[in-house]
């Protein structure tokens, strides 16, 4: 009860000191957090990042709570752990009706609302009556010619523009959903843009080939294009005279679109990258190692505005730990996945998993591990000119198909493809790729982690903890593939 009054206090503090501020969220699709010239990177150039986290806080240890795109947005936007959203739980279904997220209650605040390029996606927002999508209408008529095809069209800075020029002077709340670095990727845009194969640094997960540097190379320019257009909307924001009182908050929904990355809950797959400012009220050059989750921005972003945070909100608002008052902030963290790609497995079937991670351990539970953790062999694949057929939850690609056709990475393609046992456990500072599982060494901490992955998930209320898992069994069954999406959003549902 003290702490809640303190947070209310600070809350009433900041805001009677200053108009309500704006907000710019800004969020990749599929980079994981080493993947920026502050986070480890020197081969991969993202100054724009770099100057927001310096202009306020770095985040080291940020963690979706699901890595997958719309469960992952989900969350962002609601404040919830990702299982709490029913069909919303998982990509290619529709938004829970009467779900609201932070756009929403601003909206009710007076902010005007928009949103550029991806927001809550992929999925069907109308199907649950909303009269427009979740991360706010959208601002996408403005468009440019991008330099290598894998990229968007979008002007996200241009739109963000014409946005601002739409009812002038209300606080704002905007979106700014980048499609890259998503695949597919344009073969050869890496060394067009300037990357070296010498200068990549290829994870200790994938093969160290020519096929799979110059893939990492693609996905590395992708990451700079977005990064230039994140730069081009700080521009547009610093000439609107917004800057100071805007909180401008920049993240991805998920890891890199590689093999035992996206859609895994190891590091690559759940650990992103993650900054914040806000110049009026945020001292800047702070560097953060608490341990943050996707569930924090919306607690952070209501509270910062004063608005009331409802009790289904789960996350907790960084404000305090951002403005010194209250350390540490967390010691624990929690995530899983239900189910990436639809149609990976016969009847829809997903592959549930829940993690837990501390400072220095991943705690990981394979709820289904009889089944295939990436979809079943043959089976189908995204995108569809991958020859290799299967193995639907990892997004095809150059590296994927060096890993399923060369037999000399056998332990590689059994890391990513083969089955798990039903508990894994890694040391993060002595593993940071998480290949050497020590669960079974260890059982005290086995024990110790597990207690409390399951306190976490009781008291947000899990369905597969509370002897619910038909809510989310049944999404699976009503949407067993992409095809039965399209053709419900096709029947007007
Ligand atoms: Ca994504």
């Amino acid at each position: 009860m003290q702490r809640r009054q303190f947070l209310l206090a600070t809350a009433a503090t900041l805001t009677a000191q200053t108009r309500p501020p704006n907000i710019l969220f800004c969020i990749t699709d599929d980079q994981s957090w080493l993947h920026t010239s502050v986070t480890g990177s020197p081969w991969i150039h993202t100054p724009n990042f770099e100057k927001l986290a310096k202009n306020g806080v770095l985040f080291r240890n940020a963690f979706v709570s699901t890595p997958s795109c719309a469960p992952s947005r989900a969350s962002a936007l609601a404040g919830q752990e990702f299982y709490r959203f029913g069909p919303a739980s998982m990509n290619h279904t529709e938004w829970q009706a009467g779900l609201s997220g932070f756009p929403d209650h601003l909206a009710l605040r007076g902010y005007r609302t928009g949103s550029t390029g991806k927001g809550w996606a992929p999925g069907n927002w109308k199907a649950s009556g909303r009269q427009h999508p979740p991360a706010g209408p959208e601002f996408n008529t403005r468009r440019l010619k991008p330099p290598a095809a894998g990229l968007s069209d979008i002007d996200y800075a241009a739109n963000f523009q014409q946005f601002l020029e739409h009812q002038p002077g209300k606080p704002f709340c905007f979106w700014a959903g980048f499609i890259e670095p998503h695949r597919v990727f344009e073969s050869g845009f890496g060394a067009r843009s300037g990357k070296r194969h010498q200068d990549v640094q290829v994870p200790p997960f994938l093969p160290d080939t020519p096929e799979v540097r110059a893939d990492l190379a693609d996905y590395a320019a992708e990451i700079e294009w977005a990064d230039e257009q994140f730069g081009a909307m700080m521009q547009v924001l610093e000439r609107a005279g917004e800057l100071a009182n805007t909180i401008v908050i920049f993240t991805s929904d998920n890891g890199m679109a590689f093999p035992r990355a996206k859609g895994n809950l190891y590091e690559y797959g759940v650990h992103v990258p993650c900054a914040m400012q806000w110049p009026r009220v945020i001292r800047p050059g702070q560097v953060i190692d608490d341990l943050v989750s996707f569930t924090d921005f919306a607690p952070t972003i209501l509270q910062a505005t004063n608005t009331p945070v409802p009790p289904s909100m789960t996350g907790r608002s960084l404000l305090p730990r951002v403005t010194g008052a209250a350390k540490p902030f967390r010691d624990e963290v929690i995530f899983g996945i239900e189910r990436h790609f639809p149609g990976s497995r016969p009847n829809g079937a997903g592959y549930p998993m829940r993690g837990l991670r501390t400072s220095r351990y991943l705690y990981i539970e394979n709820l289904t591990p009889d089944r295939n953790p990436a979809g079943d062999r043959p089976g189908p694949v995204w995108p569809s000119d991958d020859p290799t057929g299967g193995f639907g939850d990892s997004d095809g690609g150059p590296t994927k198909t060096v890993l399923c056709t060369d037999s000399k990475y056998r332990l590689l393609f059994e890391k990513a493809f083969a089955k798990r046992p039903a508990v894994e456990l890694y040391d993060v500072q002595a593993d940071p790729a998480n290949l050497t599982n020590i669960a079974a060494a260890n059982g005290r901490l086995v024990a110790e982690l597990k207690a409390r992955l399951d306190r976490h998930r009781k008291a947000t209320l899990d369905p597969r903890a509370t002897g619910r898992a038909e809510e989310l069994e049944s999404v699976m069954r009503r949407f067993p593939s992409i095809a039965a999406e399209v053709s419900k959003q096709q029947e007007g549902r």
